[in-house]
């Protein structure tokens, strides 16, 4: 309780700072994180500072500290928000969500697993078989996804490159009995091409170093990742961490990934052919293409037999589907043989196509394990939802592509969301119980969500409109009908527009401003990456494979040429649509948040760089946060509920009142405290403006507690 408002450990609510000011917010952020206080609270938001050191505040004994307390009775975690959304759940059996934001390397993943840790270590106290079962799967389902969707990036030694937003189901007692994850656009370029300094998905490393030799041999891989062109072109294959941070093992992560995939229930056969797949993607990457006259070639055909063996099929069927692309001509039906640069095309387009759909198929096959079964919701009741949502942040490369683009559209949906339910929230329950509001200002980024997404004339749709155009379209023409739309876009700009902006260093790049900063992209590959056309011989290739789990990923292969008909949905609308989906999903949802602070650049635990946390706590809207939380009140209690907690501090109440209803009951306590003036009384509940009066009612609440105690052990004694 003494470390709610401290000189030494500073303010646990930025509600309660003196001067809402940026200065102030500023100095108790940095106090609180010099002092290994990495949680603040706004409200009920979590703001947590990546302390980039191993924290001893996550373990058994915290746990049970923050098990089933109000969030008020302990200093700030991720544990009090987490049991928030629980009790929510199973209290007044709400779905909840909990939305961790902040940018790239600011530390949403880990937040994630720590809540998820939160919830299963305090759930399932009868120890049912069935419900450890399931919360096991939901724990080790993270160390899986890792492998194959995260990487090492500039930014983050385990970023991720996907979206994840994960259900937690529960029974009617509160147990967890199944789950459910939805992920979003997975980063495939990555699977061909790494800036410097930058790694592939985890998961090729794994395999390289830690796979025994003889499923090494089997797989025709040496131990040697700097062999493989695809996994080597950032140049980064050891990742090196300060001597404070525990490092990543590839070899030892092999063997913990292979383990969980068999505690989820993946069979050998499934196992096997996860490795075959990378291990075909590793070869892929050696396969050059040379020429004989007019004629394209494989230059090391051995691989051939390699890949023909890995992906059970025929050799010449490989060599077939990677030189020669069916066409569909009227009637007749040709076989057209590649140029160079079109087989050099199809064989990446391939190598990332099978990465993305594994990807996917592991996703699918955990849920196909997890998901709630035989649950009779007549018989049991409802069965609620916690999500958690873990999304890549916000983030800005050296070079920026469509994945940036998308990756940061994604960001500008959750803030957008952020600023709608905090203030549309507020506004309906002041409303509702008749108590005068007055409206706070803050930027609102829906401009700049309508810039990406608006129909016609947003990003998206001028892109899909180039791609929909027959001929040849360039990523210049594209950008040239950018300019075109969007010239007087406030938010918007191109090298052409604007030629002295030092941001747009090529005449390729546009930029946009976005909510948290500005971001120059490069249009090169726009096209291409919407398009994400993949050669219908190749999906007939494995589907055609005699490898049963393989065939299973690619149904779409037993189309021939001529039944392929529709064109499908560009990879820009794909990920638009689901954004709009998951943002829907979040609303209806009662939402927690936890807003990520990156502090530093270079992974210190030491450094707090101002200027870098001072940008985040703008553009997070923390400052704007605090001041809603403020004109408006902290806490609201229906008012039976709070006499039932605080009763016995105001003779009036204790044990029974007799006056004409509860809320005449609360004013009469709250008068007698000296607190009139600190809060507000709607139709059902008795709203409180600070923190510091609740702590107040806490700290009385318990010494009167004490006394009682006292009192009692005194008269049972027979002492008084
Ligand atoms: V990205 O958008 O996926 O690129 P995240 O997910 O926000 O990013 P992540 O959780 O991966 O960041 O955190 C980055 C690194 O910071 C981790 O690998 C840890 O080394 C470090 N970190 C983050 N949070 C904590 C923590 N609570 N305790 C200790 C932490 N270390
Ligand atoms: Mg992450």
């Amino acid at each position: 309780m003494a470390e709610h408002e401290s000189l030494e450990f500073g303010k646990a609510d930025f509600v309660l700072l003196d001067n809402v000011s940026l200065e102030e917010f500023m100095a108790n952020l940095k106090l609180r994180f010099e002092k290994g206080r990495i949680y603040t609270y706004i409200g009920e938001v979590v703001v947590s500072v990546n302390p980039y050191r191993a924290m001893n505040i996550y373990g058994r004994d915290t746990i049970e500290q923050y098990k089933g307390r109000e969030l008020y009775e302990r200093p700030p975690h991720l544990f009090a928000i987490a049991d928030a959304a629980y009790k929510a759940m199973k209290r007044r059996n709400k779905d909840t969500c909990i939305v961790i934001s902040g940018e790239s390397g600011a530390g949403k993943t880990e937040a994630s697993k720590y809540i998820m840790q939160y919830i299963a270590a305090i759930t399932n106290p009868s120890q049912r078989a069935e419900v450890e079962r399931v919360k096991n799967m939901l724990l080790k389902s993270n160390c899986v996804l890792e492998a194959f969707g995260n990487a090492k990036t500039n930014r983050n030694d385990n970023s991720s490159r996907f979206g994840k937003y994960m259900d937690i189901n529960f029974d009617f007692k509160g147990d967890p009995i199944g789950g459910h994850i939805n992920n979003y656009l997975l980063e495939k370029s990555r699977v061909i091409f790494q800036q410097e300094g930058e790694r592939s998905f985890h998961s090729f490393y794994q395999l390289v170093k830690g796979a025994p030799d003889a499923q090494l041999r089997s797989l025709h891989i040496q131990r040697d990742p700097t062999a493989y062109t695809y996994i080597k072109v950032g140049g980064q294959i050891k990742i090196v961490f300060s001597i404070l941070q525990s490092s990543i093992n590839d070899s030892a992560d092999f063997k913990a990934v292979t383990d969980a995939m068999k505690v989820i229930g993946f069979t050998t056969e499934e196992i096997q052919t996860v490795y075959k797949i990378l291990a075909t993607i590793l070869h892929l990457g050696n396969l050059k293409f040379g020429s004989d006259g007019d004629v394209t070639l494989i230059e090391n055909s051995k691989l051939v037999s390699v890949l023909g063996d890995l992906l059970s099929t025929k050799d010449e069927n490989v060599e077939k589907a990677l030189l020669y692309r069916t066409v569909a001509t009227g009637r007749d039906v040709i076989d057209k043989q590649h140029t160079h640069q079109e087989a050099s095309y199809g064989r990446d387009a391939l190598a990332k196509a099978i990465y993305e759909r594994l990807f996917c198929w592991i996703v699918g096959r955990i849920n196909d394990i997890i998901e709630v079964k035989n649950y009779d919701a007549r018989v049991h009741g409802k069965n609620t939802v916690i999500g958690v949502l873990d999304i890549y942040g916000f983030e800005i490369f050296q070079n920026n592509s469509f994945e940036q683009f998308c990756i940061n559209y994604c960001n500008e949906k959750l803030q957008q969301l952020f600023i709608q339910l905090v203030l549309k929230q507020e506004q309906e329950e002041y409303e509702r119980e008749g108590i005068p509001w007055k409206h706070i200002d803050y930027f609102n980024n829906q401009i700049i969500v309508d810039l990406v997404e608006q129909q016609h004339k947003g990003i998206f749709a001028v892109l899909d409109e180039a791609c929909m155009n027959v001929g040849k379209v360039t990523d210049e023409m594209f950008l040239q009908a950018l300019n075109g739309k969007l010239a007087k876009h406030a938010h918007y700009t191109s090298r052409k527009l604007s030629p002295t902006d030092k941001n747009l260093e090529f005449d390729r790049d546009f930029r946009i401003r976005h909510y948290a900063g500005n971001v120059a992209y490069s249009v090169v590959g726009f096209i291409d990456k919407n398009k994400d056309t993949l050669f219908q011989d190749f999906k007939r290739l494995l589907y055609n494979s005699s490898n049963p789990v393989l065939k299973a990923m690619w149904p779409e292969g037993k189309l021939s040429i001529t039944e392929v008909t529709k064109r499908p949905l560009t990879a820009a609308t794909l990920f638009k649509n689901s954004m709009i989906s998951l943002v829907e999903n979040l609303a209806r949802k009662e939402p927690y948040y936890v807003r990520c602070i990156k502090p530093n650049d270079v992974k210190s635990p030491l450094l707090f760089e101002h200027e870098r946390c001072k940008h985040q706590v703008e553009y997070l809207g923390l400052l704007e946060n605090v001041r809603v939380r403020r004109a408006g009140f902290a806490n609201r209690q229906l008012y039976p509920r709070f006499l039932q907690r605080y009763k016995m501090i105001s003779e009036f109440t204790w044990p029974n009142h007799d006056l004409p209803s509860d809320k005449e009951a609360v004013k009469r306590l709250l008068q007698g405290c000296g607190f009139e003036h600190d809060v507000a009384y709607g139709k059902t509940k008795v709203f409180i403006r600070t923190p510091r009066t609740i702590f107040s009612l806490e700290e009385q609440r318990a010494e009167m507690v004490k006394r009682i105690v006292l009192f009692l052990q005194k008269v049972w004694r027979g002492t008084l």
